[in-house]
């Protein structure tokens, strides 16, 4: 597989040459710097790859070239989005980026409720807290129809979990589910959040799903032609949030979405850490399903817990082998499926990999990072990853 670490661009406190202490080759980023639907322009394709390339390193995969919310409810300027995205695509592939990743999560990309649980060994988790997140839901963005949304039981525990916060625990929870996280989007107000859930009204999941496969129809052609693979990023958490729909949640998902496009462009990005919070989660069965087709994986874990609401449960971002994926036999799957490819003489055999969220340990926070990136936490996961990927490849 192939090691890569994300990197943010020039303002990341991790300078690119730190990697090679971590024990990364490849770099994934994206220029963060423009909007959904924005072009990007070739210069600054060119120059980051410089940057990268300076740096002894490779940019192996570009996450995200984000999809606007125009062409996931396919409004008024989704052409023109469709426009800039395809030019993006061809500019990057002028510059050897092949893979490239994205997810169609309306409105809210990753959801978390806390940035800092603590955890017994001293360092602290995200987590995700289904109650918290009614709370906030219910009481502190009041969504009209918030209340189907919830069964009774998980009401009145948001009731009651909202009852003992205090202002500051409350604009902390905003903060956390609207615009903490890489990714989310700066500056929103409960206002912006509120108009962006109305632009859904009448897009239910099966809307959805064909906008997702329409977007795939137009890109994917492109894609093809340039040798380029699209790579698909799951639902954090895999399900419904804020009464919107999600509709890469799990295999299911998968296969309907995939199997609509049916081309090697039109790929996976495998993140256990996403998938593996449905308890019927299967990662090795997922690789055998989409084995040629998976392009990327987010190698994470997470560790499922008890909520009032069975197919919702809360969650925390385990230490990479200590939740509910089993990462040795997701490994040996993904390195097995590497293996078929280099038979067949696919030059793409390897998969880049990294190791997506860590938690903070030691002295990451005492140094700023973003949210789920800290370096110690992140390098801890990568070590331990590494680890038995040099097992698995001496057994196999
Ligand atoms: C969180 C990430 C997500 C992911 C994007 C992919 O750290 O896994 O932000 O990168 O959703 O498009």
């Amino acid at each position: 597989m192939i090691e890569c670490w994300r990197w943010f661009g020039p303002e990341d406190p991790t300078k690119l040459s730190d990697l090679p202490q971590v024990g990364a080759a490849g770099v994934v980023t994206a220029l963060h710097d423009y909007t959904p639907g924005a072009q990007w322009p070739e210069q600054d394709i060119v120059a980051r790859k410089a940057m990268i390339e300076a740096a002894g390193l490779k940019w192996e995969v570009v996450e995200s070239l984000p999809v606007s919310e125009e062409i996931k409810i396919q409004g008024p300027d989704m052409m023109a989005h469709l426009r800039s995205y395809i030019a993006s695509m061809e500019a990057l592939a002028r510059h050897g980026v092949h893979t490239i990743c994205y997810n169609f999560m309306p409105i809210l990309d990753w959801t978390r409720t806390n940035m800092r649980a603590q955890q017994p060994h001293g360092g602290s988790a995200m987590q995700f807290d289904l109650v918290d997140f009614a709370a906030f839901d219910l009481h502190i963005l009041k969504r009209s129809t918030a209340v189907r949304d919830y069964s009774d039981t998980v009401q009145a525990a948001a009731d009651a979990a909202i009852s003992v916060m205090d202002e500051a625990q409350k604009s902390l929870l905003v903060h956390t589910v609207v615009s903490g996280l890489p990714g989310a989007n700066d500056g929103w107000t409960l206002d912006d959040v509120r108009l962006r859930i109305a632009t859904y009204d009448g897009i239910g999941a099966e809307l959805l799903r064909d906008n997702l496969i329409d977007f795939l129809s137009e890109v994917i052609p492109t894609a093809e032609k340039l040798g380029l693979r699209l790579c698909c990023h799951p639902d954090d958490p895999p399900f419904s949030l804020l009464g919107l729909p999600r509709v890469m949640s799990s295999q299911q998902d998968y296969k309907q979405v995939i199997n609509a496009v049916d081309t090697i462009a039109n790929g996976v990005t495998l993140c256990t850490g996403s998938l593996g919070v449905n308890a019927d989660f299967d990662a090795a069965e997922f690789v055998h399903c989409f084995g040629p087709k998976i392009h990327f994986a987010h190698l994470r874990n997470t560790k499922r817990l008890l909520s009032p609401d069975p197919s919702r449960p809360h969650f925390f971002e385990s230490a990479h082998l200590e939740g509910d994926t089993d990462m040795v036999v997701t490994i040996a799957a993904l390195m097995m499926e590497e293996k078929r490819r280099r038979l067949e003489g696919r030059s793409d055999h390897a998969i880049p990999m990294r190791p997506d969220h860590g938690q903070e340990l030691l002295g990451d926070q005492a140094n700023i990072s973003l949210p789920g990136y800290p370096l110690i936490g992140r390098m801890r996961g990568l070590a331990e990853l590494r680890g038995i990927m040099a097992a698995v490849g001496v057994l196999t």
